[in-house]
């Protein structure tokens, strides 16, 4: 079967909540491939394991950003073959510098020290390109050696003129940094543009 034809068939299989984990120690025993959705807050990645797994409300997606903030940790396969970690957002306003080093704790160590963990996805508001906070999101992943693709999300917001080019600009900058796949994927969670390619390479990453 080919790539995107089997993983359609297997996030449309069983795709199941584990656990919620506010801190290293709630992890799940590390037995299976893992993939990590990262990305500043309200960027859409509740919204893109709901559009990959063909379901309306896997993960809960929020209007108040900021909303997740625990490793959120989905099994895909019956059985298991795959696991997809939903992790707290970063980069929202007004949040007090105690709760962003506690962000930056559990992130950085989870990076480093999660042996299972075979790639992570990096999501971009194509509106909004890379910023600041999320330059620091990649040195991080970079620093700890977890290769991440970069996802540009919410396409369907902005002009095909200006996807062009934010596009370019993202792969420009991904295209800087060690540890990064040097092709950006557009993705809208809205439309579904993007979204077969994007499970392909999911399966692909998770080697399963
Ligand atoms: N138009 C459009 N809106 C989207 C898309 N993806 C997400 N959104 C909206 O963006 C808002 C935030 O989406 P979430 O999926 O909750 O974002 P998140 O990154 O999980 O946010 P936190 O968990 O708070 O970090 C919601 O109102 C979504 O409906 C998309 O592809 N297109
Ligand atoms: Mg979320």
């Amino acid at each position: 079967m080919a790539l995107e034809e089997r993983a359609r068939a297997l996030f449309s299989g069983r795709v199941e909540f584990l656990k919620s984990a506010p801190q290293l120690k709630f992890l799940p025993d590390p037995d299976f491939p893992e993939i990590a959705f990262c990305g500043r807050s309200n960027v859409g990645k509740s919204s893109l394991l709901n559009a990959l797994t063909g379901r309306k409300s896997l993960a809960r997606t929020s209007v108040t950003p900021g909303r997740t903030q625990e490793l959120n940790y989905f099994e895909v396969g019956q059985p298991t073959l795959f696991r997809l970690v939903d992790m707290p957002g970063y980069g929202f306003a007004k949040a007090p510098p105690k709760v962003v080093e506690q962000w930056r704790r559990l992130v950085r160590d989870f990076l480093r020290g999660r042996v299972v963990l075979k790639r992570a996805l990096l999501l971009i508001d194509s509106r909004h390109g890379i910023k600041p906070v999320d330059t620091e999101m990649m040195q991080m992943l970079d620093e700890a050696a977890v290769s991440y693709r970069v996802v540009l999300t919410k396409a369907d917001k902005i002009k095909a003129s200006e996807l062009e080019q934010v596009v370019a600009q993202t792969q420009a900058a991904a295209r800087k940094h060690i540890a990064a796949h040097p092709d950006v994927s557009v993705t809208s969670s809205e439309k579904g543009l993007g979204i077969a390619a994007l499970r392909g390479a999911v399966l692909d990453d998770a080697a399963v």
